[in-house]
């Protein structure tokens, strides 16, 4: 999955530095924004929910017998040398007695959502970065709740009375110094940083903790000799700036403290998408069409659930060797449609080399709003065409809000393709099945929607005969 931004290296790209509107900076800027993150988020949740596992290593992750990752890792296992990201097999050498759990993305989705409105009970400028991480901007809001310090701590009392789990808070003057903080003091961390603090608590990090400082970057800088943010800090701006461009000026002033961005409660999205790694590559044409079109319905769903759409249909593929490549295309308009996506993908996967692949994805970018009101300029001069077109989309409409008042009720796994049943499916929990074909042309006839339409009106009646509901 793509999910959350595992942020590595991110280039200040215009775009990016547009979006840093300068604070209107106060002589001392009081740390009034904050960063909260919860600890081991996943395996807390499972934790959580299953009560005899409190105390032990506990991991959500791929199975460690095929090519699984480890998601989370709780405390516990962390001490075993278990982290996010490492390959499952190795984190049960490190610690064999590890309990080793799926995920279960609709729960972790749905405490995320309850964490979410605990934060905007206290400041409608709320910037959630992945599930379990948000930056709060409580300005303005000190006279009802007080100042930072006190409001972080409000909050992780909400969370925990409310939720059963823990969060660490950061509260600094600014965005970058929030996110430092709150992971100072990981788990069940709590740490202000003051203006007067910023030299002390910045100077000893390893330079890495910059946030666009990934492990290429961490090379570059120590061949230099730098290794702490101090280093870092130390050198002129000129000189960051002539090695390492507008990313120089850029980490050399969060070196300094300074970071002007806003919280930003709008943020958009730059792209979601889904991914997966196989347990042994696979090659077969149908097979991998089968995962695309899972992957494109649950992408499609999420859109449709974040009130987004997009243009952009981008397939990553990795080779056995490793090697990646992305292929992309652009719509003429925007959707959030299961089947048009998938339309694009299988396309874009039959310009990929039919070489086994070890891992397939698909993403949606250029997304917006979509209460934005659609360009007509596609159709222009030709209104026949457009005719037809939102003739098939309201079909597809009306049955894709049939489909999701079912995904809703009995979980987002209910549709999906039923040759994917009983194997290692993308989302767990699918009770029922519709059967899709992917090689299908689109068929949604009216019996269909209508069947839909009175299934999703009952309860445990959600299968439908195979082909019936057609991709695009
Ligand atoms: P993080 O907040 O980075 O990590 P965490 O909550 O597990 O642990 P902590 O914050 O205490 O250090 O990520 C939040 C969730 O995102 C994590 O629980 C699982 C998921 N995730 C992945 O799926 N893969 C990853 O590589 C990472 C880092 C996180
Ligand atoms: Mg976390
Ligand atoms: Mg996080």
């Amino acid at each position: 999955m793509l999910g959350p931004p595992f942020c590595e290296e991110l280039p200040p790209t215009q775009e990016f530095l547009a979006d840093s509107l300068p604070l209107a900076m106060s002589t001392e800027p009081a740390p009034s924004i904050l960063h909260v993150d919860m600890d081991a988020f996943y395996a807390s949740v499972e934790v959580r929910d299953n009560p005899s596992l409190a105390g032990l290593p506990v991991c959500v992750g791929g199975p460690a017998s095929g090519r699984g990752v480890i998601s989370a890792a709780s405390y516990e296992a962390r001490k075993f040398g278990v982290h996010s990201a490492l390959p499952s097999a190795e984190a049960r050498r490190r610690c064999p007695e590890l309990v080793l759990l799926p995920p279960d993305f609709d729960k972790y989705t749905s405490v995320s959502r309850q964490v979410m409105a605990i934060f905007r009970r206290y400041t409608p400028l709320v910037e959630p970065l992945s599930l379990d991480e948000a930056f709060l901007d409580i300005t303005g809001t000190e006279r009802l709740f007080g100042d930072g310090e006190e409001v972080g701590h409000m909050i992780r009392a909400d969370i925990l009375r409310e939720t059963g789990l823990v969060a660490s808070v950061g509260v600094a003057p600014t965005k970058f110094l929030a996110k430092i903080a709150s992971d100072l003091n990981k788990p069940d961390g709590f740490c202000v940083i003051r203006p007067a603090e910023i030299r002390d608590v910045l100077d000893p990090l390893p330079v890495s903790k910059i946030f666009g400082v990934g492990p290429r970057m961490t090379q570059k800088l120590n061949a230099l000799g730098v290794q702490t943010v101090g280093d870092l800090a130390s050198l002129e701006r000129e000189d960051v700036s002539s090695r390492f461009g507008a990313t120089g000026i850029w980490i050399h002033d969060l070196a300094h403290g300074i970071d002007n961005r806003r919280v930003n409660p709008k943020r958009e999205e730059k792209s979601h998408g889904m991914e997966r790694t196989f347990a042994e590559d696979l090659s077969d044409q149908a097979e991998l069409r089968q995962f695309l079109l899972s992957f494109c319905e649950e992408v499609a769903f999420t859109l449709r659930d974040k009130g987004l759409r997009g243009r952009t249909v981008t397939l990553k593929a990795r080779f056995g060797d490793f090697r990646t490549v992305t292929r992309s295309k652009t719509l003429d308009y925007p959707t959030n449609l299961g089947p048009r996506i998938f339309a694009i993908a299988k396309e874009l996967l039959q310009r990929v080399d039919q070489q086994p692949l070890r891992l397939l994805g698909v993403s949606v970018s250029r997304l917006e709003d979509v209460r934005r009101p659609q360009q007509q300029s596609l159709f222009n001069g030709n209104p026949s065409g457009r005719d037809q077109w939102m003739e098939s989309n309201s079909r597809l409409i009306r049955a894709t809000e049939s489909l999701d008042r079912l995904r809703k009720r009995h979980g987002r796994g209910i549709v999906i393709p039923g040759s994917l049943v009983g194997r290692d499916q993308p989302s767990r929990g699918a009770g029922q099945v519709l059967q899709q074909d992917p090689e299908a042309q689109p068929d949604l006839t009216d019996s269909l929607l209508k069947r839909l339409e009175q299934e999703s009106e009952g309860e445990n009646k959600t299968s439908a005969p195979e082909g019936e509901y057609g991709a695009q």
